[in-house]
């Protein structure tokens, strides 16, 4: 009898243990978090497809969920309660991975909406919740995805409170009055006493997106078509590009994502996956670079004369790319070579991009980490070498890259990770080395010094 009660015993604690097993690789199959994905989480998300992960996680997981809702919703009723006010959060010390920065980051409240995971960061709604900030003389300018326009002074960032302060605009207005449903705000950006926005939107002919301008004032900002894509695609996708930039002779940059048409990307006679120049007073516009999938980033090195840019791969494969356009359009490969993999079906992407004539990027990431805004710090040293400062989504962190006097060579890397923060944008003053980004999560406004 004895041992039948011990083979019992067995039984019981072993089936235990594989449901607990089960549960612990699911649990981690669905959880976000870059840094949890190891080999058999990767091989379970390719083989269990996302919809049934997200049924499993709200009807089997629903006590983990809520109880990360409470926490989320503790926070968003404290954002509420303080509204304008920009509340100081917390105030930590933080080092890079490899310890070569060390910073004390501040996190204040912006009056935005979060993104909701939930829904899936990917999915239409959430493409509103990402927002923006620009540098504009003594103040830091912040647009939501819905068109709200706010600006604190610099100088708030040494106080407990940023006191956010209104300015109206036009956005709602030029929505209801074309018709438009808002896709989101997809980037703004200051030049020269105006602020550009790229807005994307949805009429009868589809989604598309078109460049706004308003001089830029502190009492209202009337946004007036600045530039019109004409580019149209008929399913809401991510890959949608959107970042604008000053550039030479009076003109500004923008990108434009491939929006899934692939088959178009690697011809000069549209818009789809190219970054292009556009005259400030013409208003007409040339093709700089071609072969580009959703370009998240953008910078020009004005002494230089080089256009950098990220963008999404597929799965892996984001891309830090350096363009020195000299007249011809320059070709970075999509569709044709990627290091990523597709998501679906196995496409095989030629690796090399100088073998088959088109440009190398100067960093590839595999895994992908979800690259968005990138900023540049110029002569860093005695040897003129450069900072570039990289942030990223899905990896919750911002990438320091040390590179050569003339951009062709990794010197070093580091990153800094900040916990459960997607990093939408960043802005770099080169005035007092303060780097202000958008965590899009809470949303808050993350703030750390260069030294
Ligand atoms: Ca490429």
């Amino acid at each position: 009898m004895h041992i039948k009660k011990n083979k019992f015993k067995i039984i019981i604690l072993s089936t235990i243990l594989v449901i607990f097993f089960v549960i612990f690789s699911l649990w981690n199959l669905i959880s976000d978090g870059y840094d949890k994905q190891n080999k058999v989480t990767l091989f379970l998300k390719e083989v269990i497809p996302t919809k049934i992960a997200r049924n499993i996680r709200d009807s089997f997981f629903i006590i983990p969920t809520l109880k990360n809702e409470n926490e989320y919703l503790k926070r968003i009723v404290k954002k509420y309660d303080q509204l304008y006010e920009g509340t100081l959060i917390q105030k930590i010390d933080i080092s890079s991975e490899n310890n070569n920065y060390n910073f004390n980051l501040k996190e204040f409240y912006i009056p935005f909406k979060r993104i909701d995971l939930l829904e899936g960061w990917s999915s239409e709604k959430n493409n509103r919740s990402k927002h923006y900030l620009d540098i504009i003389g003594n103040d830091i300018f912040l647009m939501s995805g819905q068109g709200e326009t706010i600006f604190f002074e610099k100088d708030k960032i040494q106080e407990k409170k940023l006191k956010y302060k209104i300015i109206e605009n036009n956005i709602n207005k030029i929505l209801k009055e074309k018709n438009y449903i808002s896709g989101g705000i997809r980037d703004i950006h200051y030049n020269n006493g105006d602020i550009y926005v790229s807005l994307l939107f949805k009429d009868k002919k589809g989604y598309s997106m078109d460049i706004y301008n308003a001089k830029f004032n502190k009492n209202y900002l009337n946004f007036n078509i600045f530039f019109k894509t004409n580019t149209y695609w008929d399913k809401y996708t991510v890959r949608q590009g959107g970042r604008i930039e000053t550039y030479k002779n009076n003109q500004i940059l923008l990108t434009i994502g491939d929006v899934t048409y692939r088959d178009k990307v690697q011809s000069d006679d549209n818009l789809y996956g190219k970054i292009i120049s556009i005259d400030k007073s013409k208003k007409s516009f040339k093709i700089v670079s071609k072969g580009h999938r959703n370009q998240q980033g953008l910078h020009y090195l004005k002494k230089k004369d080089i256009i950098v840019n990220s963008e999404h791969g597929p799965k892996g494969g984001d891309e830090i790319n350096f363009n020195k356009y000299d007249g011809k359009i320059q070709n970075f490969g999509w569709p044709v070579a990627s290091y990523g993999d597709e998501y679906t079906k196995k496409t095989e992407f030629l690796r090399s991009h100088k073998d088959n004539n088109f440009v190398e990027p100067l960093k590839y990431y595999v895994p992908s980490i979800g690259i968005s805004e990138i900023e540049i710090k110029e002569n860093i040293n005695s040897k003129n070498e450069n900072l570039l400062l990289v942030s990223s989504l899905r990896a919750n962190s911002i990438y320091f890259i040390k590179v050569s006097k003339d951009f062709k060579r990794i010197i070093n890397e580091d990153r800094l990770f900040i916990q459960n923060q997607r990093i939408r944008d960043l802005k770099y003053d080169n005035i007092d080395g303060t780097i202000y980004m958008i965590f899009e999560n809470t949303p808050s406004l993350g703030v750390i010094k260069l030294r």
